[in-house]
């Protein structure tokens, strides 16, 4: 009787942990040997024992509200119901954002070490939720103690090659809160438009933000293309999605880029290019060489001031200042470049190239922040205080944490989301392939470095770049499933990465999509 007992539970409890699919895998998660459940119904209070858990408190209801129709209660203090205890514990791992859990008859805990490892632990509780719309709310017990593996977890989105409107851009933020990731780069420049509002500089968003022949959806230049085509954020926008952002304990990393990718500031005001122009917002994609004159004072003063107004509306430490595919091919021929060369005694254009950055770094370093840049900036000379963002390889990053400077890894070989995750894509992409296990199979710190030189790496982030990207449905399903991949490169312990058994839980993951209503890619299935 005993034996068959024992059997019994054994299958029950290999029941419940079945329905516990967690992405990220959880550091430490733990099934009691008594198997059962607790179950949230809209009775069920959230009870903030921690002061300045409210964020956390909202999510969760907004969550709720979105995906099964209710909310709860929020109170102060337990009474006799069981609830979903928010809370601090005190816990010492080097990056922030760790939490305990347990679910057990008592209701559910949560203590973080901070106000977001208590969001963290939320995130968490969302994924023990059923898969499917339900009005009680079943989720097995058991105890977790999670922490981050990376403290840069990041995802880019480029608003210039196309626009999205600001509920996509917060539904983003959403996503990547999900995903227990906290950077959201904004790539706002770039060739085919500027997007953020500058008040002193009108133009770059009533001219610089707008392009006529661009065919959405479609290879440029190929039919049908007489669109006036764009948009920008406002300042106070701008400030919204930042907000919104810090609720979910998400930075926002803004990239204005120079001194490439500039042909959408150069037509607003064409002094800042070395001949003058007139240029154009560019209707087709690649690198242009029209580019910032780095020879002509003004141009430093523009993006002084451009940054001046750009600084205070984000609060994030770092400010990218882009770097990447700048062709040297006006400089050559500048006569306010070559005379600049001379004068400093530079080599050649890639050392003007890092005259350029350096000088913009001095100034970001005077207001207090700090700059990083794709990894052309090694070129000619790092600047001494830049972050780098390895996308041409790891080489760069290598390079960069031999040098001692920190580096987010964003190789193009695991890290694009704009290359097709399907051998056989039925959708066009900019070429490339990185299937979901490539990403998954992603291990930032390179085996060239050290241990010193290994803790330089601050993390990764994948990049999706929107050449043939035009709508919120096409945005998902390039990054769906892959963030999830994603999210465990960067949050659990890398001896937990398991393909099969991340394969298994990823089943679970696409139903939660279906249950956002949120397309993904289904070709992996
Ligand atoms: C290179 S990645 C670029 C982008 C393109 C991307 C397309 C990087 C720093 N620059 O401007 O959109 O390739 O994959």
């Amino acid at each position: 009787m005993k034996k068959v007992w024992f059997f019994a539970t054994m299958i029950l409890s290999m029941h419940l942990r079945a329905q516990v699919n967690i992405i990220p895998q959880p550091a430490e998660l733990k099934m009691p040997e008594t198997a059962g459940t607790f179950a949230i119904t809209a009775k069920t209070p959230i009870i903030l024992e921690g002061s300045g858990l409210e964020n956390s408190a909202n999510f969760l209801n907004d969550y709720l509200k979105q995906v099964y129709g209710f909310t709860l209660p929020i109170t102060k203090k337990a009474g006799k119901v069981p609830g979903i205890i928010l809370n601090y514990d005190k816990m010492e791992y080097p990056i922030a954002g760790a939490y305990n859990m347990e679910v057990n008859a008592k209701g559910v805990y949560i203590g973080g070490d901070n106000e977001t490892g208590t969001f963290y632990g939320v995130q968490t509780l969302l994924q023990l939720l059923p898969a499917e719309k339900a009005s009680s709310l079943a989720i097995s017990y058991l105890s977790i103690k999670d922490y981050p593996r990376f403290q840069y977890r990041g995802l880019h989105l480029d608003v210039s090659r196309h626009f999205f409107p600001v509920p996509f851009v917060k539904r983003y933020i959403d996503y990547i809160a999900l995903h227990k990731m906290n950077y959201f780069h904004w790539h706002l420049t770039d060739d085919q438009g500027w997007r953020i509002e500058i008040k002193k500089y009108p133009n770059l968003t009533k001219t610089g933000a707008w392009r006529n022949g661009t065919i959405i959806g479609h290879h440029p230049g190929t039919g049908n293309d007489s669109i006036h085509y764009g948009g920008f954020y406002t300042q106070k926008e701008v400030k919204e999605i930042v907000e919104y952002a810090a609720k979910r304990y998400i930075t926002v990393l803004p990239e204005i880029e120079m001194p490439g990718h500039a042909s959408a500031a150069l037509t607003a005001y064409p002094y800042l290019g070395c001949t003058g122009g007139p240029y154009q917002v560019q209707q087709t994609w690649g690198v242009f060489n029209d580019v910032y004159c780095a020879g002509n004072d003004s141009v430093f003063t523009f993006l002084q001031n451009v940054l001046d107004e750009v600084m205070p509306l984000f609060p994030a430490k770092y400010v990218h200042i882009g770097g990447d595919e700048c062709p040297k091919e006006s400089w050559k021929t500048c006569p306010k470049c070559q005379k600049r060369i001379a004068e400093l005694h530079l080599k050649d254009e890639h050392e003007l190239q890092s005259y350029f950055i350096q000088r913009m770094e001095k100034y970001i370093n005077s207001k207090g922040k700090t700059i990083i840049g794709w990894d052309e900036i090694l070129e000619g000379g790092l600047a001494p205080n830049a972050v780098v963002m390895s996308w041409r390889g790891e080489k760069g990053g290598i390079e960069a944490a031999k040098q001692n400077h920190d580096v987010i890894m964003t190789p193009t070989g695991y890290m694009y989301l704009d290359y097709s995750q399907s051998k056989k894509e039925d959708s066009l992409t900019i070429g490339g392939y990185v299937p979901v296990n490539k990403i998954y199979s992603y291990e930032p710190v390179s085996k060239e470095l050290n241990e010193a030189e290994g803790k330089h790496i601050l993390g990764a982030q994948a990049n999706l770049w929107t050449e043939y990207v035009t709508n919120p449905k096409k945005v998902e399903y390039m990054i769906f499933p892959r963030v999830s991949a994603l999210s465990e490169v960067l949050w659990s312990p890398a001896a937990k990465r398991n393909w099969s058994d991340f394969e298994t839980r990823l089943q679970t993951q696409c139903k939660r999509y279906t249950l956002w209503g949120t397309n993904y890619n289904k070709t992996f299935e």
